[in-house]
């Protein structure tokens, strides 16, 4: 397998999947937003320039959910995610989702207004918008967290490397988190992981 990465960027959580299993793989390294990510052939494995993609033998696949489904699916041996027929499953598929689905949008609005814009391009009012929105966000995620370490069940799943990573970028691109104590400690418990230190640095 081969994984297109960035640092700091969603490729890590599939990285981190790779790292759990103790699977080998080929890496190929962009800085994040670099030219050859958006020119020339690297167009042909994913439209529209981003990471993460996996190379498997015939197969090219984008979206970081996707391809963390389609490495446990192949090769997890049921790891990471709880059995269909258990009471976890669904709640399962909905941390799994939330990531992309309520966290990153507002994340990506707040990066784009606060780093990637130029400054005399940027607006105070979408920061605000999206800072705001992107804490709603988390504080679903730290109730959720009252009574629990993980997510899902008691072991870690891969709800936590997609909802977990997302917790742990918006902390790093500069929400406070002291008044969400569970979401602090989720992150802390998280980021100490072998495996996701080795996935960041890649
Ligand atoms: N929904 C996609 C998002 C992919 C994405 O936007 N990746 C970002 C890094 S986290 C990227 O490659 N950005 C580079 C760019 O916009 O040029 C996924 O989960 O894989």
């Amino acid at each position: 397998m081969k994984l297109y990465y960035a640092p700091n960027s969603r490729a890590v959580r599939v990285a981190w999947v790779l790292e759990e299993l103790g699977l080998s793989y080929a890496v190929e390294k962009f800085a994040l937003g670099a030219r050859e990510m958006r020119e020339g052939p690297y167009l042909s494995k994913h439209p529209m320039g981003r990471v993460p993609t996996l190379e498997d033998g015939e197969i090219t696949l984008f979206e970081s959910g996707a391809i963390i489904q389609y490495i446990l699916a192949k090769y997890g041996n049921e790891r990471f995610v709880p059995n269909t027929q258990s009471v976890d499953f669904a709640s399962y598929l909905q941390w799994f989702h939330y990531a992309e689905g309520m966290i990153m949008p507002p994340m990506n609005t707040l990066v784009v207004e606060t780093i990637l814009l130029p400054p005399e391009r940027r607006t105070e009012l979408n920061v605000k918008r999206s800072s705001k929105l992107l804490r709603q966000m988390l504080t679903a995620v730290n109730t959720h967290l009252a009574d629990k370490d993980f997510l899902v069940g008691s072991e870690i799943t891969a709800a936590d490397f997609m909802t977990g990573h997302a917790v742990i970028m918006s902390n790093r691109f500069g929400i406070d988190m002291s008044a969400m104590q569970h979401l602090k400690g989720y992150a802390e418990r998280l980021s100490s992981r072998q495996a996701f230190k080795k996935a960041e640095a890649l």
